[in-house]
């Protein structure tokens, strides 16, 4: 079964490391956010693909998600000396991640390009795309006024209230042939439990992407990031209320209203079935909350049954 995921950071490379484990090699394509890549001396730094590269090429740190394991910061300790602010936290390999695509990407090569050749030496079993290949800077509207979201996300820990999102530079971007060659072949597409606002949304909303996923046939299934109304990880949840929509698997199903088919919330959250389901979207219940790569494999497999059964219904 070919299955296209879009996912973001931590929360989507976990249900992705777990359907890597749970497909045959080379039937899972993950389609990822770069609104939150940015610029740090003179690096391009894409957090959401490295957080899914290294999860699926199983180099990821295991405590924080992202960055690699057992790691070093000897550079970054040098370049405090120099009296930079080392607020973003790039170990020793990393860097190396990152002078090679910042260089690559100088050479000419397309975002596309250059992550598949670091997908391919990391070993990851499956095909990873960023959602497009010009660059698009989310900037959170707060109280301090716009902001970058890496600024928001790990600079100031995610207090700011946000009022509003811009996507910098989308209306220039395009869906690449790559994710519609990959949306046109899916028996199945994902969306990930990943924020529904800051990564999600930026996928969808590459001009393109959106007619892609309404002109395939497979069945649209999202995972709810929401679990008894609170984020697992981030800031999800204040997001949501922030912005006026309900924290709560309800309240991410209607953000994604018309386009999906199904949604699996965790069974704390069995009371909002009748609510999702009058969305006219069907609901898998189960354990969501993926504490280690048994649930994430676990959680994989009743995802790709619930896709199977409501690709069968269709
Ligand atoms: N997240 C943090 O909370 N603090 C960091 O210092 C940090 C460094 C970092 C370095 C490389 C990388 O690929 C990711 C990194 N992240 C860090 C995670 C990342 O910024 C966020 O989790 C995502 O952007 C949100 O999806």
């Amino acid at each position: 079964m070919k299955v296209v995921a879009l996912a973001g950071g931590v929360g989507g490379a976990k249900l992705a490391a777990g359907l890597q484990d749970a497909l045959p090699d080379g039937d899972l394509t993950v389609v990822v956010n770069t609104a939150d890549d940015f610029d740090l001396w003179g690096l391009r730094i894409c957090p959401d693909l490295d957080t899914v590269m290294y999860t699926l090429a199983d180099f990821a740190n295991p405590v924080t998600g992202w960055g690699v394991r057992k790691e070093s910061f000897n550079s970054l300790g040098m370049i405090s000396v120099y009296g930079e602010d080392c607020w973003f936290k790039l170990g020793d390999k990393d860097l190396a991640t990152h002078i090679l695509r910042t260089n690559r990407l100088r050479e000419g090569a397309s975002l596309t390009e250059v992550t598949a050749g670091l997908v391919e030496a990391l070993g990851a079993r499956a095909r990873i795309l960023p959602m497009c290949d010009e660059p698009v800077a989310t900037i959170l509207d707060t109280q301090e006024g716009p902001m970058e979201f890496q600024v928001y996300f790990v600079r100031r820990g995610q207090k700011d209230d946000v009022r509003g999102v811009e996507l910098r530079g989308i209306e220039d971007a395009q869906i690449t042939e790559s994710v519609s060659v990959a949306l046109a072949g899916a028996d199945l597409i994902l969306l990930c439990p990943s924020n529904p606002i800051v990564s999600i949304w930026p996928v969808l909303a590459v001009p393109g992407m959106r007619k892609a996923l309404e002109a395939s046939p497979a069945p649209k299934v999202a995972v709810s990031p929401i679990i008894g109304g609170r984020a697992l990880k981030g800031p999800a949840d204040r997001m949501l209320s922030s912005l006026g929509h309900e924290s709560s698997a309800t309240g991410v199903a209607r953000i994604y209203e018309g386009l999906i088919d199904g949604m699996v919330v965790d069974l704390v959250d069995t009371a909002e079935r009748a609510e999702i389901e009058a969305l006219g979207v069907r609901v898998l219940e189960t354990e969501a909350v993926m504490r280690d790569a048994e649930d994430r494999t676990r959680l994989a497999r009743e995802v790709l049954d619930f896709g199977a059964k409501l690709a069968g219904r269709s």
